[in-house]
């Protein structure tokens, strides 16, 4: 079984599966602590760093490959890997995708259920003028393809922007636990955008639901204020929140589920380990109030000020329910 907590002190390295630091810099990634480590450069003060942490009970396998670090504990698998900056990415993206797609073949964990993405200057253009996140898309649609992933494969994801550092990017894989991937029916599937949004669609799922132990947990990607496949309510902050938990509240409702099989239905009160990221620093204490009615007590929540990967998109939440 595999969990994640946020962490915003010193943390003990036993029974970590992985962790994905949110600093004031980036790091390659790396073992030196004993547990695969990925740092990227997603906040602007470092009084407002934390660490997502994964955990598990099992014993722990790690190594690296070609810069891409990984962890796995014969259920699990854990990657993370750096690509460099540069004018255009979807080469370098393919080839650390190839590797760590290889590396969920090669370790025999093959069902890639979450992935995140943080892509630097992520709505800046490439030398051909194309945004940097279609470009991105390009490389990691190639990827997936040439690896034989048809679009119902697709792991859950999140695309975001970063302060700095290139593109870090990093993965879990199941080796035999069941997962569904989970679409929502208020959405168009991101694989199915049409050619207006960018030469390739971007590759991920809403979501995936992976059987654990005697229960299931389900890994929300991140959610915007898109319907159909439109983005709706340019501008407009509170409107654009309010259209993302509608979102998330569908997806998770037991109508959507039912159209894949499962149930039962979930709530936004269920959802745990909430990622929030915000465009525009001036917004974050109405994301704030707007958050804390709509989610749980219960529930970590972290907020982040970065870019998003349409220009006119202005928050972004994912979330676990476990
Ligand atoms: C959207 O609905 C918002 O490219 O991996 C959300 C989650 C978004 C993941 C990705 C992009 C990604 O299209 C953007």
């Amino acid at each position: 079984m595999t969990w994640s907590s946020f962490q915003t002190g010193p943390f003990s390295s036993s029974g970590v599966l992985g962790a994905v630091v949110y600093g004031p810099r980036s790091r390659n990634p790396h073992l030196d602590r004993g547990f695969p480590e990925l740092t990227v450069h997603a906040v602007a003060d470092s009084a407002d760093a934390f660490t997502e942490v994964w955990h598990t009970d099992r014993p722990i396998e790690r190594g690296t490959l070609d810069g891409v670090v990984h962890a796995h504990d014969g259920e699990t698998l854990f990657c993370a890997a750096r690509i460099d900056s540069s004018d255009d990415c979807a080469e370098a993206v393919r080839a650390a995708y190839l590797t760590a797609l290889g590396l969920t073949r090669t370790l025999d964990h093959q069902r890639i259920f979450r992935m995140w993405n943080f892509v630097e200057n992520i709505n800046g253009t490439n030398s051909e003028g194309l945004e940097v996140y279609r470009d991105f898309c390009r490389g990691r649609a190639r990827a997936f393809h040439e690896f034989g992933f048809t679009d119902e494969r697709l792991p859950a994801a999140t695309g975001v922007g970063a302060l700095g550092g290139g593109i870090g990017f990093c993965l879990l894989a199941g080796r035999s636990a069941h997962s569904v991937t989970i679409e929502n029916s208020r959405q168009v599937p991101a694989y199915r955008y049409p050619r207006r949004y960018g030469p390739s669609s971007p590759s991920f799922a809403r979501a995936t639901h992976v059987a654990a132990g005697s229960g299931a947990s389900i890994y929300v990607s991140g959610t915007a204020s898109v319907v159909g496949h439109e983005t709706l309510h340019r501008g407009q902050i509170a409107e654009q929140c309010d259209e993302t938990l509608a979102n998330l509240e569908h997806l998770l409702s037991a109508d959507n589920l039912a159209r894949h099989g499962l149930r039962p239905g979930r709530r936004l009160e269920d959802l745990r380990n909430i990622k929030v990221y915000v465009r525009n620093r001036q917004d974050l204490p109405a994301v704030r109030e707007i958050c804390a009615k709509a989610f749980s007590q219960a529930a970590d929540i972290a907020f982040l000020n970065v870019d998003l990967c349409r220009s006119d998109l202005l928050v972004e939440i994912e979330g676990i329910v476990f």
